[in-house]
């Protein structure tokens, strides 16, 4: 039902903007400084809600500009190593993800959903290291089944890391795929890290449901 009542909400903002005759490039919180044809869209969380400060976010802001999307994910600390392929992990486990989905169909699920993932995975004989956040990452575009609950990739992107902020960008016209995604998507963030013990996450919005821009 919460859901439900996002969606209904979303929708009724983009037929009030219909109606005042704007077009759909007006829609977003608020414009970014340098580009005058692109908008961002920001949305924050709490810090210390989560149990490792490297998955715990602060703040994710989707810059839409005609040739890219950029997503950044300021992270409370990313600390300049990580333990990669745990050895007591066991092998083809999901060891880390910063994620963030877009709701493309806006279905208020994780179906259908367009995901820019930094991952890693343990795979068979993989053996324990320590490296930069980026070293052993892999950096995709993934597609949810209709399901969601598997996802299949459909290609790559590029993450850098500047300070405790991690920044994936794509260009637009690298996967035909991306042109679902638009100011108006709502999103999600998900910070993962998996020890042989336990999954550690931290959600924005923390309720798990999406972040929907708001038109202003
Ligand atoms: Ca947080
Ligand atoms: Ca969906």
């Amino acid at each position: 039902m919460f859901f439900s009542f996002r969606f209904l909400a979303c929708i009724a903002v983009s037929l009030i903007c219909g109606c005042m005759g704007e077009d759909a490039d007006n829609g977003t919180d608020h414009r970014a400084g340098q580009d005058p044809e692109s908008v961002t869209a920001t949305a924050v969380d709490v810090s210390g809600d989560a149990a490792f400060a490297f998955i715990d976010v602060e703040l994710v802001s989707v810059t839409f500009s005609d040739t890219h999307i950029e997503v950044s994910i300021q992270l409370l600390n990313i600390p300049e190593e990580f333990v990669y392929d745990a050895s007591n992990l066991s092998a083809n486990s999901l060891e880390y993800d910063w994620a963030v989905s877009f709701d493309v169909d806006f279905d208020g699920s994780l179906a259908n959903d367009l995901v820019l993932s930094v991952s890693n995975f343990k795979f068979e004989e993989e053996q324990q290291k320590r490296a930069e956040m980026l070293a052993f990452t892999q950096n995709n575009i993934w597609r949810m089944n209709e399901m969601g609950s598997g996802a299949s990739m459909i290609g790559n992107l590029s993450a850098e890391v500047n300070g405790n902020s991690l920044t994936i960008t794509v260009a637009k016209d690298d996967y035909e795929e991306l042109s679902a995604i638009s100011n108006t998507v709502p999103f999600l963030y998900e910070g993962y890290y998996a020890t042989s013990g336990s999954v550690y996450r931290d959600l924005l919005p923390d309720d798990g449901g999406y972040f929907v821009p708001v038109d202003e």
